[in-house]
């Protein structure tokens, strides 16, 4: 006895993305609906060795069906989560729209995964952003030894976290630079993103952060402990796939730097990389595809008196975004919706 799961925006990077892990991690799945925009109606999507037909998101009857694993942005969600929701399917959103409300969990399994039981105030589950994601997996585990006073963190972004027209820029730009008259001008980002750096994801706040930035303070909040002060600078880099993050922790107890990396060896969902030598320690490019968080770089801060620094890499489009979310299905299956 399986669910009856529906992924809505099935043809994204990360709906398809949502696809792959449920059937690569053998989701228990009775039946499974694709859905895209009509214009994407008809649309064949991979689902392990299944090819499925994406069916139009606007005349889907949700009822009967037991979880939604929602990829569209958050206008489209707030038009079709809660259809879904009233009709008694539980939807797992990864858009930003519902993880402020104080009626619906946001979860990272590894570090609240109890947060889930929640769901029945509105029947909807939010998914944080990619860049909180992988940071709050590697803080937890330090959090619950030491516990972290301050965080400081900056972000090293892939393109693919705004989407395939971001990666088509960064990819043909790269080769303009090289080809003379086929130069191609910033569309997606504010500046050039080939060869180079943007310190600006999302839109700008009051007070000079970006909304990339106040996301992860808020997120990081309501995930593990709303005392912990984060500050955040996120910066566009010119890599497809793979959110790297420095990330540097004031805890309120010293924590020798040996204890921590055996902690981080010990907790769920991290793959430590930390040797002090050439290529001893984790890249971008070596995540694309995999379900770890890695840290590497794990030094005491001698700044401070309780501070360590680290360097945490995960793909962006699974743990931070799809695998993230059918691990909240697992978790949500286990705990709650109970089967056979
Ligand atoms: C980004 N975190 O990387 C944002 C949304 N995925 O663009």
């Amino acid at each position: 006895m399986g669910y009856r799961v529906v992924v809505v925006g099935a043809t994204g990077n990360v709906g398809r993305e949502m696809l792959n892990i449920l059937a690569e991690r053998e989701f228990p799945v009775d039946e499974i609906a694709a859905l895209a925009s009509r214009r994407s109606q008809g649309t064949e999507v991979s689902f392990g060795d299944r090819t499925l037909k994406c069916q139009d998101l606007e005349q889907f009857d949700f009822t009967g069906w037991d979880m939604a694993l929602f990829a569209i942005g958050s206008d489209a969600t707030q038009k079709y989560a809660p259809i879904a929701a009233k009709a008694g399917c539980v939807v797992i959103d990864n858009s930003s729209l519902y993880r402020y409300d104080p009626d619906v969990p946001l979860v990272v399994p590894e570090v609240n995964a109890e947060a889930v039981d929640g769901y029945t105030k509105k029947n909807i589950i939010a998914n944080p952003n990619c860049s909180t994601a992988q940071m709050v997996v590697a803080l937890k585990p330090l959090h619950d030894r030491a516990r972290i006073k301050r965080v400081v963190v900056s972000t090293y972004q892939s393109v693919s976290g705004s989407g395939k027209e971001a990666i088509d820029e960064l990819w043909n730009q790269t080769k303009g630079v090289y080809v003379p008259g086929q130069e191609v001008a910033p569309s997606v980002y504010p500046k050039q993103i080939a060869f180079n750096v943007i310190p600006h994801i999302d839109v700008f706040m009051e007070d000079g952060s970006t909304k990339e930035e106040w996301k992860m303070v808020v997120e990081t909040k309501k995930i593990i402990d709303p005392k912990i002060k984060v500050t955040a600078t996120c910066v566009r880099v010119p890599v497809f796939v793979g959110h790297s993050e420095s990330i540097n922790i004031e805890f309120e107890d010293f924590l020798d730097e040996d204890e921590a990396r055996d902690i981080l060896r010990e907790a769920p969902g991290i793959l430590v990389i930390d040797k002090r030598e050439n290529g001893g320690y984790i890249t971008p490019v070596e995540c694309v595809g995999d379900y770890a968080t890695y840290i590497s770089r794990i030094r005491q801060d001698s700044t401070i008196d309780n501070g360590l620094n680290l360097w945490c890499v995960s793909d962006n489009l699974r743990k931070g975004a799809a695998l993230n979310a059918v691990q909240i299905a697992e978790v949500l299956g286990n705990r709650c919706l109970k089967k056979g």
